[in-house]
């Protein structure tokens, strides 16, 4: 009995946790809604005009993005090109991975959210958008597609910036 109670806190507390750090961040709004400020530098919107490389990535109903492991050079302005060749909505999101957890925890409970920032576009089937992005540190950004059970099921990626 003890045990269950204990559980259940547990369960409480993980619950509650993503909505806490969303309201200490003052970062909801309900036209769209906003990323929790991240917690590691990811780098900044890009400037199409400067933009040196284009990249495509696909996204499939298989829960995968093509490539999802891409090499871009510090400072570099990239635009990545996101096609949804499924028959569901994606979307792909940069973030730091414990963002994109976190974020994707709060996507479960509320499913009808769409991302709207600059560092994300969310795309219904056979549709395609961009992200425009300044990589601006050696590292590695994460991104991930956060409609629930996608990231679960490893709709996820890395770029590495050397
Ligand atoms: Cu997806």
């Amino acid at each position: 009995m003890k045990g269950t109670q204990l559980r259940t806190t547990l369960i409480a507390a993980l619950a509650f946790a993503p909505a806490a750090a969303v309201l200490a961040a003052g970062a909801q709004d309900h036209a769209g809604h906003a990323m929790p400020a991240a917690s590691a530098p990811i780098g900044k919107p890009g400037d199409a005009a400067r933009v040196t490389r284009t990249i495509d990535i696909d996204m499939t109903d298989a829960m995968r993005f093509t490539p999802a492991s891409i090499d871009v050079k510090a400072d570099e302005t990239v635009r990545l090109n996101v096609h949804n060749s499924g028959k569901i909505r994606h979307e792909l999101v940069l973030g730091t991975d414990a963002d994109l957890k976190s974020h994707y925890d709060m996507m479960m409970k509320d499913p009808g959210m769409r991302h709207e920032e600059a560092n994300a576009v969310s795309l219904e089937a056979g549709k395609s958008g961009a992200i425009v992005w300044r990589f601006d540190k050696a590292g590695t950004v994460s991104f991930g597609c956060l409609e629930p059970g996608h990231y679960a099921a490893g709709m996820k990626g890395s770029v590495s910036v050397l």
